[in-house]
């Protein structure tokens, strides 16, 4: 096993963390990640990969960090000598980011600077390899469309500014010192395992349990966004391939379709068995269930509001549309993503329905769990 490449993820607790290390662990790596310290378990995505510490050499270790941390950091990188590191921990909420920018700036930002500085340090230059998670955010208020890997930045938020940051001390630790480092830019991508406040998997969830009956309506900000939405899965796969090219370079990765946030309640809804539809303007938009077929949904009638606007979720500066072209991705590594936009959706509603019903199963013998709703 002598020959077996090492990779290091940061975020491997986060959505495409978990991904990617059931992606590498399957190519025969060594991976290692890093977690934080929290006060209750937080290592729920990658549970089923886990592995008992005390085997001789586990494929997946995971380590203590933070990338607030330089010398955590960097002590992990020594004592690893990671061929591959995947960086795609961050602060990774937008609208979270206007409430907590110094801290987004310095982990999203700084702690790209502070990996990239630990593999020069270390003198990992021509050994290691550096992916840097970076977002389509970063072309913000848009200069063209579709936004493609030559499209000028524009970011606005303090996340997305922090990417950019990022995005560069990559591109210039490339440029300066030789080092195999480039960046992914990457377009929205979701899965079952998408953080519950993130849109989609706020309505997903949201609606499940309306039709449960375990809540009773979803509170939205802007539903007119529109968004170009792939598959976490499909994602992980082209991170990889990026580090496995003769010259490092940046790519976009999208799906190059566009829907909007409104189409997407729609789609869910639909998938409940809830034909919904909106009425009113503003902030007085609701929707409204039309009618309901089959058994997945006894906890909503036709008239029933379940979809409200509350400002509380418009953001100070918001992103209205984005749409990639990953033509590049397509010519270069023969990259294009297998799951459309509405099959994800479908998977995504059939596992949070699977979790409501079995709230609600509870709930109907006395066990009543709290929901958390807020998003
Ligand atoms: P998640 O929010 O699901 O995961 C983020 C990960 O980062 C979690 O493991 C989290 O740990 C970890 N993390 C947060 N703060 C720190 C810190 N201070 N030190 C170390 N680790 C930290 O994000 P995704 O998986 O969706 O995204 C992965 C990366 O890709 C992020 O960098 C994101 O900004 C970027 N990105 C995501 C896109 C998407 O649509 N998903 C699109 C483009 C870019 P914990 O579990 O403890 O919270
Ligand atoms: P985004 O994702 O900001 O694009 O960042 P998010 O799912 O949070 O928002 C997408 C769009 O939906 C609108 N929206 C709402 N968003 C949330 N979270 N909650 C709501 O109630 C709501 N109502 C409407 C938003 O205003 C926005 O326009 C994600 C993150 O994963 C980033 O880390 C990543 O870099 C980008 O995608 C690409």
């Amino acid at each position: 096993m002598a020959d077996r490449k090492v990779a290091l993820i940061t975020g491997v607790t986060g959505q495409d963390g978990s991904y990617l290390a059931e992606f590498l662990l399957e190519k025969g790596y060594e991976v290692h990640g890093i977690k934080r310290r929290a006060s209750l378990f937080n290592t729920q995505r990658i549970d089923h990969i886990y592995q008992d510490p005390h085997e001789v050499r586990p494929d997946l270790k995971l380590h203590y960090g933070d990338l607030s941390d330089t010398s955590n950091l960097t002590r992990i990188i020594q004592e690893i000598q990671p061929d591959e590191i995947y960086n795609l921990g961050a602060q990774s909420h937008v609208a979270v980011s206007f409430e907590a920018p110094e801290y987004t700036a310095d982990v999203d930002g700084i702690g790209t600077l502070r990996l990239l500085e630990a593999i020069r340090f270390l003198g990992l230059e021509k050994k290691t390899r550096f992916y840097q998670a970076s977002t389509s955010e970063l072309y913000g208020l848009v200069q063209e469309v579709p936004q493609r890997e030559t499209t000028p930045f524009h970011p606005r938020s303090p996340y997305a500014v922090a990417k950019l940051y990022a995005y560069w001390i990559t591109v210039n630790y490339r440029e300066a010192y030789g080092m195999y480092a480039c960046n992914g830019i990457l377009f929205n991508h979701e899965s079952p395992r998408r953080g519950e406040t993130f849109v989609t998997r706020k309505i997903t969830r949201g609606l499940s349990n309306i039709a449960q009956g375990l809540e009773s309506c979803l509170y939205m900000g802007n539903i007119d966004s529109l968004r170009d939405w792939g598959h976490a899965r499909d994602y992980v796969r082209m991170q990889w391939m990026m580090l496995q090219q003769d010259h490092p370079e940046d790519f976009v990765i999208a799906t190059g379709v566009q829907q909007s946030v409104r189409e997407f309640i729609m789609w869910s809804a639909r998938h409940l068995g809830i034909t919904l539809s909106f009425s009113g303007e503003g902030v007085d938009e609701v929707g409204i269930v039309e009618s309901v077929t089959g058994d997945d949904a006894p906890g909503v009638v036709a008239g029933d509001v379940i979809v409200r606007i509350d400002p509380r979720y418009f953001r100070p500066a918001e992103v209205e549309t984005l749409l990639g072209d990953p033509t590049r991705a397509k010519e270069r590594l023969g990259w294009v993503p297998q799951i459309s936009a509405q099959e994800m959706c479908a998977e995504m509603v059939a596992a949070d329905l699977k979790e409501a019903k079995r709230h609600a199963l509870l709930k109907a013998h006395g066990y009543d769990l709290p929901v958390a709703i807020e998003g």
